[in-house]
C-alpha cells in the first residue's frame, strides 16, 4: 500500500513498511543465517539456541533501518548487510538477557517460548553472549577498509555500552526495585545522575507527579536510551557504510534517537493496550507490575502525543537528505501505526 507525505508543500510518494520489508527481508534473513553458521568449536546446543533466538521471527527493523539509511545516503545494500546484521545481533542478545528470570522474567518473545524456557537459563546467557561477539566479529572483519570497520565498531560498541543500552537497562533494574520499595512504604531517591539531569526537558508534556517531574525524567532517561541506544545507532552505521559526510551521520543520529524514543512509547501503550497475539509477548506485564512506562507516568494521550511530535521531528532531521530519505519517513511512520 503507498502513502503520501506532504513536507514543503511538496506530496511525495514513499513506500510502505510492508513494501521495504518485503524487499529487505530474504536478504538480511540470508545474511543472518550465513553469520550464524559456526565451526567445529561451537557446541551444537549452543548454536541452537542462538540460531533459534535469532531467525525466522522479530520484524527486522532495525536492520531494515540500517539499509535504508545507508541507502539513502547513496550506499549500496550489499555493503550495509553485514552491519545491518550486527545491530540484529546485538539487539537480539538484549532481548534474550532481557527475558531472563534475573530481569524481565518472560516466558514468550517473538510469538514462542523466550530461549531460556527451551535452553535453560545458562545456555540463554551464553547464546546472548555469544550474539554480542559475533556481531564485532562481522563488522571487523566484512567492512573495509579497515579504518571504517572500527568507526562501525567504535559506534555499536558506544550505542551497547554503559552509557547507552546497558546503562538505560540498568537504571530501569534500579527503578523497578526503587518502585517496589516505595510501594512497600519505604523511601527512596532515584539515581543522581539521572534525576540531576536538566536536559530532557526539551519535550514539554504534564509533569504533575508527586516528585515534582523527577520519575518524569526518570521515564525519559531509561526510555532514551533502553531502546534509542539500538536506534540510532543503526541509523549512523547505515550513513558510515556509506560514507556520509558528517552533516548526513549527524542528522540520521538525530532521526534515529528521536524515531527510537518515540518507538519505546509506543510499546509502553502496546504494553498497555495491545493485542498480545499481534506484539507476541505477554502483555499488561510492565502495567501490572507497576513499572515505570509512558503511559503510567504521562497519561495515553500525552504520550501518543509526545510519540507523534518526536516522529516529526525524527522526519525534519533528515530532511537534508533530500528525496532519498523516502524510506526513512515511511519506517518513522510506521513506528506511530505498529501494532506489533
Ligand atoms: C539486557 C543489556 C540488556 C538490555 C535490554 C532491549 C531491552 C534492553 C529491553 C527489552 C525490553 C523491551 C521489550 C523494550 C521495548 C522496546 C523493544 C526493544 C522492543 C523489542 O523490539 P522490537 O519490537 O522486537 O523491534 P522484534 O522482535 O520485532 O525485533
Amino acid at each position: 500500500m503507498k502513502w503520501t507525505h506532504r513536507r514543503g508543500g511538496v506530496i511525495a510518494r514513499v513506500r510502505s513498511f510492508e513494501e521495504i520489508a518485503a524487499e529487505f527481508s530474504d536478504l538480511i534473513e540470508l545474511a543472518l543465517d550465513h553469520f550464524l553458521c559456526f565451526g567445529s568449536g561451537c557446541p551444537p546446543k549452543l548454536a541452537e539456541a542462538i540460531r533459534y533466538a535469532t531467525l525466522g521471527a522479530g520484524k527486522r527493523f532495525r536492520p531494515i533501518l540500517v539499509l535504508s539509511a545507508a541507502r539513502a545516503c547513496g550506499g549500496k545494500i550489499r555493503l550495509a548487510l553485514p552491519a545491518a546484521c550486527a545491530v540484529e545481533m546485538v539487539h537480539t542478545y538484549s532481548l534474550i538477557h532481557d527475558d531472563l528470570p534475573a530481569m524481565d522474567n518472560d516466558d514468550f518473545r517473538r510469538g514462542r517460548p523466550t530461549c531460556h524456557r527451551v535452553f535453560g537459563e545458562g545456555l540463554a546467557i551464553l547464546a546472548g553472549d555469544a550474539l554480542l561477539a559475533r556481531a564485532f566479529e562481522v563488522l571487523a572483519t566484512e567492512i573495509s577498509p579497515p579504518e571504517l570497520a572500527a568507526r562501525c565498531c567504535a559506534t555499536l560498541a558506544r550505542a551497547a555500552g554503559p552509557e547507552e543500552l546497558v546503562g538505560g537497562q540498568a537504571d530501569d533494574l534500579t527503578a523497578t526495585g526503587s518502585l517496589r520499595r516505595q510501594s512497600a512504604g519505604e523511601s527512596c531517591q532515584w539515581p543522581p545522575h539521572v534525576s540531576g539531569q536538566s536536559s530532557f526537558n526539551q519535550h514539554q508534556v504534564q509533569e504533575d507527579s508527586a516528585d515534582g517531574g523527577s520519575t518524569a525524567e526518570l521515564v525519559r532517561a531509561i526510555h532514551r536510551r533502553k531502546t534509542a541506544s539500538m536506534m540510532w545507532a543503526s541509523a549512523r552505521l547505515g550513513g558510515l557504510v556509506a560514507e556520509a559526510s558528517a552533516a548526513f551521520l549527524a542528522a540520521l543520529e538525530t532521526y534515529g534517537r528521536k524515531l527510537g524514543l518515540a518507538f519505546q512509547i509506543v510499546d509502553d501503550l502496546l504494553d498497555a493496550a495491545g493485542d498480545p497475539q499481534k506484539v507476541g509477548k505477554k502483555l499488561r506485564k510492565d502495567h501490572d507490575q507497576g513499572k515505570l512506562t509512558y503511559p503510567a507516568v504521562f497519561g495515553v494521550a500525552a504520550s501518543r502525543q509526545e510519540a507523534t511530535q518526536l516522529i516529526e521531528e525524527a522526519c525534519e532531521a533528515v530532511s537534508i537528505l533530500g528525496a532519498g530519505a523516502g524510506d526513512l519517513l515511511s519506517l518513522a511512520y510506521f513506528v506511530l501505526q505498529r501494532q506489533k
